[in-house]
């Protein structure tokens, strides 16, 4: 209950998920706190035509990174960002849960291969929300 959550999934890797992150950030919003609800809606980033964006980005996602319980990292959709985040998270000892769709794509080996990250595959959004109200419980 109240967790800060840092919800992980691709932008610029692709946004054809951008519905299903939306629902799981408003599903998990029902019990705790996202940091980063614009991965679900990108019109929510403020720093839209702010000179040097990608640094500020950078930093931001960053410090959430150090500030958050969690990281929830939808992962169906190849992301270098995601990727980096993920490692990132590792080194600070973060809790990573990384969900992916098996029959859309295959994780990474470099995700996949590293026991630290709690993986799961799934496929509807019922069975995500299962997981994640076990995990936040
Ligand atoms: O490589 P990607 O862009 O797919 O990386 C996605 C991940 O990096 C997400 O989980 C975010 O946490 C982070 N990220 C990437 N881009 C942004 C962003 N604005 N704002 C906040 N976090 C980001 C990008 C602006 C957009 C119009 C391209």
């Amino acid at each position: 209950m109240n967790k800060k959550v840092y919800f992980a999934g691709s932008i610029r890797g692709g946004r054809q998920d951008e519905q299903l992150y939306r629902r799981i950030i408003s599903h998990i919003k029902e019990t705790d706190t996202v940091l980063t609800e614009h991965v679900g809606d990108l019109s929510l980033n403020s720093l839209e035509g702010v000179d040097n964006r990608d640094v500020r980005i950078y930093v931001q996602d960053t410090n959430w990174l150090r500030e958050c319980d969690l990281v929830i990292a939808e992962c169906t959709r190849p992301s270098l960002g995601v990727g980096y985040e993920l490692a990132f998270a590792e080194k600070l000892g973060k809790p990573c849960y990384v969900f992916y769709r098996h029959s859309v794509s295959e994780l990474s080996a470099m995700i996949k291969g590293d026991d630290y990250f709690q993986i799961h595959s799934y496929e509807t959004f019922e069975e995500i929300c299962g997981y994640l109200d076990e995990i936040l419980k």
